[in-house]
């Protein structure tokens, strides 16, 4: 029978040998692998439970908020909530951080998380998920401050996501290579079924939003219209897709080949994207998996966030592509 190799053992697996293992990051980590089956399931059912639509509330971004995003927020704050290593949460849902109960003077680690990336997709039942990272503090024994969520990606110490969509998968990195799980729902385990992923060096699919072009600035076009051209054989065969949901875009391309691309635009000027809870941990795993990100002029992990709630332009996928964009930002007046 082949090795069902479980999330938590390929957790404890991978931190053994590491120095001061103190298993506290492998409780950590199982933790929001739990929450997300729990996410999972209230996806899953959300027809059913009647809790797709809005609420008629916005949040901090100023978006709608639908009734999903409010319990897949809870469920994380409520399942992280009780672990003494967390110090604070801070999500994309609400507008400050979050002292866990726990942990919130002697926890070493922070999450940041995107509850529930695509939420606007829920009611036509296309893939949505849940974004996350983690840092360790340098200082314990204090409560957290936002200072403290604010470094560059470059610090974060585990990075992923879990995407619910024809299956439920959880992909994540700490660092050492990216790994994918897919959860079987009759053992209620996630099982290894992605190992070592390595984004293919093909742009086998662009993913814009097209509809926007004439927001863009003429880099942002210059850019799509060289791919478009198709004048190289690395693009003839390229398609489009893009679904609006970031997290399953990104983990099409991570596994086909391909870059996502969402830049700062003339009513966007920031970009719509949140660096924290989405660019940087995604920055992270593509990184990983032997891929680039950038906001168009500099890597995603360097750059330190203004605020929680920053934007940034988001540019990811294989880097050979990632270095157009960059080369079309720096040769073209905006
Ligand atoms: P647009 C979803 O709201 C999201 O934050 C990402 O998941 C997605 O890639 C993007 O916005 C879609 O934005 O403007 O193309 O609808």
């Amino acid at each position: 029978m082949a090795e069902l190799l479980t999330l938590s053992r390929h957790i404890l697996q991978s931190s053994q040998g590491h120095e001061g293992a103190t298993g506290d990051f492998n409780l950590l980590m199982s933790h929001i692998a739990t929450a997300t089956k729990v996410v999972s399931r209230q996806v899953a059912k959300a027809g059913l439970l009647n809790v797709v639509g809005k609420t008629g509330e916005t949040n901090v971004q100023g978006e709608e908020v639908t009734k999903l995003d409010i319990i897949a927020n809870e469920t994380l704050k409520i399942m992280l909530d009780d672990l003494p290593v967390v110090c604070a949460l801070a999500s994309e849902e609400d507008e400050s951080f979050v002292p866990t109960r726990a942990g919130r003077t002697e926890g070493r680690y922070l999450i940041a998380f995107d509850p529930l990336d695509g939420s606007s997709n829920i009611d036509v039942n296309v893939s949505i998920g849940t974004i996350f990272s983690v840092r360790r503090r340098v200082k314990v024994g204090v409560p957290a401050t936002e200072q403290d969520f604010l470094g560059p990606g470059s610090e974060i110490v585990a990075a992923g996501y879990a995407v619910y969509g024809s299956s439920t998968m959880f992909v994540y990195t700490t660092g050492s290579g990216v790994d994918g799980f897919t959860l079987d729902p009759g053992v209620g385990e996630y099982v290894l079924s992605h190992p070592n992923m390595v984004q293919p060096d093909r742009c086998k699919v662009l993913s814009m939003n097209h509809v926007h072009r004439a927001r863009w600035f003429a880099p942002t076009r210059a850019f799509a219209d060289h791919i478009l051209a198709r004048d190289e054989e690395r693009y003839v065969h390229t398609t489009g897709r893009y679904i609006g949901s970031l997290v399953a875009d990104f983990h099409r391309n991570l596994i086909y080949g391909g870059l996502f691309a969402y830049p700062a635009d003339k009513t966007c000027p920031e970009g719509k994207l949140r660096l924290l809870f989405e660019a940087q941990p995604l920055a992270m795993l593509i990184e990983e998996a032997g891929g680039a990100a950038s906001d168009g002029r500099q890597r995603i992990l360097d750059i330190e966030p203004e605020g929680l709630h920053a934007r940034a332009t988001l540019v990811i996928g294989n880097k050979h592509e990632v270095e157009l964009y960059e080369h079309y930002e720096r040769t073209h007046e905006q």
